[in-house]
């Protein structure tokens, strides 16, 4: 009413915590400082899945200090699962406007909370702190280990999900109107773990929202266990393909024709050990044999609209040689689980070796083998 009216929001930042006994206080502390320079009426809600080492009771202490302390205790079924109970807390009992996604880790730094408060004041919808735009970074420290799973991540997130646009679709630092939040049905997303980043996010760009990536330096936790398992790289990877699955009538065709493949492999190889050939020769046999009738299948019913320079004989050969690069990925993923995480089931490794095998294959066989060149005149 009086001169320009200044919208103040309501911001929820929302920390899940599990055993942050050391960080949290810490981080209530450092970002009620920065809390100074932003405009709006700001909260925090930290999310503890019972942590036995005693969060909590930092968190109460906290709550004796500050006004704007909520805590939300319940069990521990994940850090999406933690996350989806936090954002249906702040929408619904404490009428958020805003909520921020942060770890307690110090792993985001509080001073960057006011950029990306600013970013959503500039007109995003959901807004991201990102490792992977100019002027992010991760730690110079980091393993090649660790640079190659985060970026992993990265590149299952964008390339299997499709957030081709998005450079850091796995950031755990984010900002996101509840406007934009209360269109989300959080059931359909079926996920607890990590792969909530990746699902979250897809479904907000399909609704439609402004997505902006604000540089932020990501920093190593000091305090405290890292909590991401193998049972969270498993769902993220299922998670993106299951996204894949839904959007990409291209993709289902090619892994109805996997699937086929599977089964004329294993069933050339039973008949072939029944003619009482070598077994040794019968599986190689039975894998090109499947390499054949995958290629054929695609050839003419899953690319089939797509028109090529190349004879089939030479789609054929590509076709092949993609499989063998397929095989190498797939090895290499195996070696690399086994390494990382040596007290696993190897068939779980191997498992696992096939989402980014597939990956290659996929695009490989789609921009290359049967990639199509309209412009091309017979
Ligand atoms: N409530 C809840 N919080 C969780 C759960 N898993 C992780 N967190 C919290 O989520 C944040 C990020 O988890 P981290 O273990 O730091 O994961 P990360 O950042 O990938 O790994 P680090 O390299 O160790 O930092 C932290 O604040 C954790 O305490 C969970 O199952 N429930
Ligand atoms: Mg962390």
């Amino acid at each position: 009413m009086m001169g320009d009216p200044i919208a103040v929001s309501k911001v929820v930042l929302i920390l899940p915590t599990y055993n942050e006994r050391n960080n949290i206080g810490n981080i209530i502390d450092e970002l009620q400082v920065q809390f100074r320079n932003i405009s709006h009426d700001m909260h925090i809600l930290v999310v503890d899945d019972s942590s036995p080492d005693g969060t909590a009771e930092v968190v109460r202490k906290q709550q004796a200090i500050y006004a704007n302390i909520h805590l939300l205790i319940g069990q521990k079924t994940g850090l999406g699962a933690a996350y989806i109970r936090g954002m249906v807390y702040a929408m619904d009992k404490l009428a958020a406007d805003v909520v921020f996604e942060m770890d307690a880790d110090f792993s985001h730094k509080p001073e960057d909370v006011p950029r990306l408060m600013a970013a959503l004041d500039g007109g995003a919808d959901f807004v991201i702190g990102s490792r992977y735009v100019k002027g992010g970074s991760i730690p110079k420290k980091w393993g090649l280990l660790r640079r190659m799973n985060s970026l992993g991540g990265n590149i299952v997130g964008r390339y299997v999900a499709g957030l081709y646009k998005v450079r850091d679709c796995t950031a755990g630092f984010r900002a996101i109107r509840t406007t934009l939040l209360k269109q989300v049905a959080f059931d359909d997303l079926r996920v607890q773990g990590y792969a909530f980043q990746v699902a979250l996010l897809h479904k907000a760009v399909s609704l439609g929202a402004i997505v902006k990536e604000v540089p932020v330096d990501f920093i190593d936790r000091t305090e405290g266990e890292s909590k991401l398992g193998l049972s969270d790289i498993i769902e993220f990877i299922l998670n993106a393909w299951w996204i894949r699955l839904h959007s990409s009538k291209t993709f289902i065709k090619f892994a109805i024709v996997g699937l086929s493949g599977v089964i004329v492999n294993l069933g050339i190889f039973t008949l072939l050990l029944q003619m009482n050939v070598n077994k040794y020769l019968a599986s190689p046999i039975s894998i090109e044999a499947s390499i054949i009738t995958n290629f054929l299948l695609n050839n003419y019913w899953t690319f089939r609209w797509r028109k090529s320079h190349d004879h089939v004989s030479i789609k054929g050969l590509k076709f092949n040689m993609v499989s063998v690069i397929s095989l190498v990925v797939s090895y290499s993923t195996f070696i690399l689980l086994s390494v990382i995480f040596p007290d696993t089931p190897p068939a779980i490794h191997q498992l696992v070796g096939i989402a980014p095998a597939m990956l290659i294959n996929y695009f490989l066989n789609s921009y290359w083998t049967f990639k199509n060149a309209p412009e091309f005149k017979s």
